[in-house]
């Protein structure tokens, strides 16, 4: 239903529930004010109740690959003889305004255990910039180094979009023009009981789910913003997830290879780190035969922990989650009465209820409900020609996930100053170590100060690194 859509009545959202068999949303009709009956009638009415059951048929019956329908991809390597060349290519196309960058934020960091969007969560190991800042300054330095500016499309969720909005009015959006940022929300969907029924959160009110990160392609569509990067020349999106403050957002080595590869048609590439073990949780890029993300959930252990005779693990080839996309190849494929042609993914969780025979709020101690969602990697199966780019884990991959252990803000510091040690040595500016060679210090560079080793070169700091200190260059 859209905004400009009148809201059916009673009647008629009664005989849709019948028809769609959901009468159970409209259990506590009689109980309700009229503020209430009003905001229940909405959202039944953007329910998507009459695809429901496919999608959840579809969901139910995705099959998972087994070790015989799959491949190993061959990745293209940042040392390819010819990244000169491609970087040129991308970096034209930066400076021509052809690209822009997308961010999704729409997680709720349970894992994390922090209470706010993840994007304000404070991950640099001497400053403690929050992730959105980092990102922030990256695209500042781009926009420095190639003369141009580059729209930062950022999509949210219904539950942390408001927190969002107020975190990057706080800070002044980062020192960057207001119109270049624009945050939009994802959409939600369902959360249903495992016959099927959707289930209600209050009585005027359905249990929702955000849609997953596959949900980001609608989004920019109903959201609008793809009409408007297209109207602006943008051709390319840079994707990337809120948890890794060491992506490099704008990489024209990437860029490149996305639109002149020979076996690329321009439509997604992705990105990828070696497995740091069988069980580290990634998805992995696998030909089955079409390019593919097994996400790692889905993976038997017959492929995740699959060697070749070289004793390397054969599906090896990890998504870190950096695509880039083209907006082309998005209006495409969010060409469909559902909004996307990805397909839909279900886990099934405990969400809490009304229970529409007694009224009373239950939180269930089991599993008891459906939630659907789509994941964005799914495109590559649509896409045409994709091409995946390894590149190195400590560059680009310094994931928060977790509030400790593996994936957490200690390993990812860690990580990310392992790579500011690993810059400044190669743009030959000393780095105080301990005997077993580990650096005696804390380093963090910012993104303002460079992006690379080359810059540092150009640049070195004024003041030598101090044993035992804590330095932000
Ligand atoms: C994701 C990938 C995994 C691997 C890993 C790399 C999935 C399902 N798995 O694992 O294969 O590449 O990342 O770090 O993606 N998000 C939304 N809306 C949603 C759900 C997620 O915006 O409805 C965002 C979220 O804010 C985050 C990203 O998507 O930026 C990843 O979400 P996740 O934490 O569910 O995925 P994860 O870490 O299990």
């Amino acid at each position: 239903m859209r905004n400009t859509d009148a809201v059916p009545t009673l009647a008629e959202t009664r005989q849709r529930l019948e028809r769609t068999g959901q009468p159970q949303l409209l259990a506590f009709w009689e109980s309700l004010d009229e503020v209430r009956r009003g905001e229940l009638l909405v959202s039944i009415a953007r329910l998507p109740l009459e695809h429901l059951p496919a999608m959840l048929a579809q969901a139910a019956g995705l099959a998972k690959p087994s070790a015989a329908d799959i491949r190993p991809v061959r990745p293209y390597m940042r040392d390819h003889p010819e990244a000169d060349r491609y970087r040129g290519i991308g970096e034209d196309l930066v400076r021509r305004g052809r690209v822009a960058a997308f961010l999704v934020a729409g997680g709720q960091g349970t894992r994390l255990g922090w209470r706010g969007p993840k994007g304000t969560f404070p991950a640099t190991p001497v400053a403690g910039k929050p992730l959105f800042r980092v990102f922030a300054e990256q695209l500042m330095a781009a926009e420095r180094r190639w003369g141009v500016r580059i729209p930062w499309f950022v999509m949210t969720s219904e539950a942390n979009h408001g927190d969002t909005e107020r975190f990057f009015e706080d800070n002044r959006w980062f020192g960057r023009p207001r119109a270049d940022t624009m945050l939009f929300p994802q959409g939600m969907v369902p959360s249903v009981s495992l016959d099927g029924r959707v289930l209600l959160e209050h009585a005027w009110l359905p249990a929702l789910n955000p849609d997953g990160h596959g949900g980001a392609l609608k989004a920019l569509r109903s959201a609008g913003a793809l009409d408007h990067m297209q109207s602006c020349g943008i051709e390319h999106l840079c994707y990337f997830q809120v948890d890794n403050p060491n992506v490099r957002v704008i990489d024209p080595l990437f860029l490149g290879l996305h639109v002149a590869a020979p076996d690329s048609s321009a439509e997604m590439s992705s990105k990828s780190v070696l497995k740091r073990d069988v069980t580290e949780k990634v998805g992995v890029f696998v030909k089955a035969p079409r390019l593919t993300v097994l996400e790692y959930s889905d993976a038997p252990r017959e492929i995740s922990e699959a060697r070749d005779a070289s004793g390397a693990i054969t599906y090896g080839e990890g998504s870190i989650a950096i695509h880039v996309i083209g907006t082309e190849f998005i209006r495409k494929l969010t060409d469909h009465p559902l909004g996307s042609v990805l397909p839909w993914h279900r886990a099934i969780k405990k969400v809490p209820f009304v229970d529409p025979a007694t009224g009373t709020r239950i939180e269930p101690a089991e599993p008891n409900a459906i939630k659907l969602e789509s994941f964005v990697f799914d495109a590559l199966h649509e896409a045409e020609g994709p091409i995946v780019l390894r590149t190195d884990r400590v560059e680009e991959f310094a994931p928060i996930k977790n509030a400790t252990g593996e994936d957490s803000p200690a390993t990812s510091k860690a990580i990310q100053c392992e790579r500011a040690v690993r810059w400044l040595r190669e743009a030959g500016i000393a780095v105080p170590l301990h005997a077993n060679g580990q650096p005696d210090c804390v380093v963090e560079i910012s993104p303002l100060t460079a992006t690379g080793p080359e810059d540092l070169r150009a640049n070195p700091p004024t003041k030598p690194i101090a044993r035992g200190s804590e330095t932000l260059i």
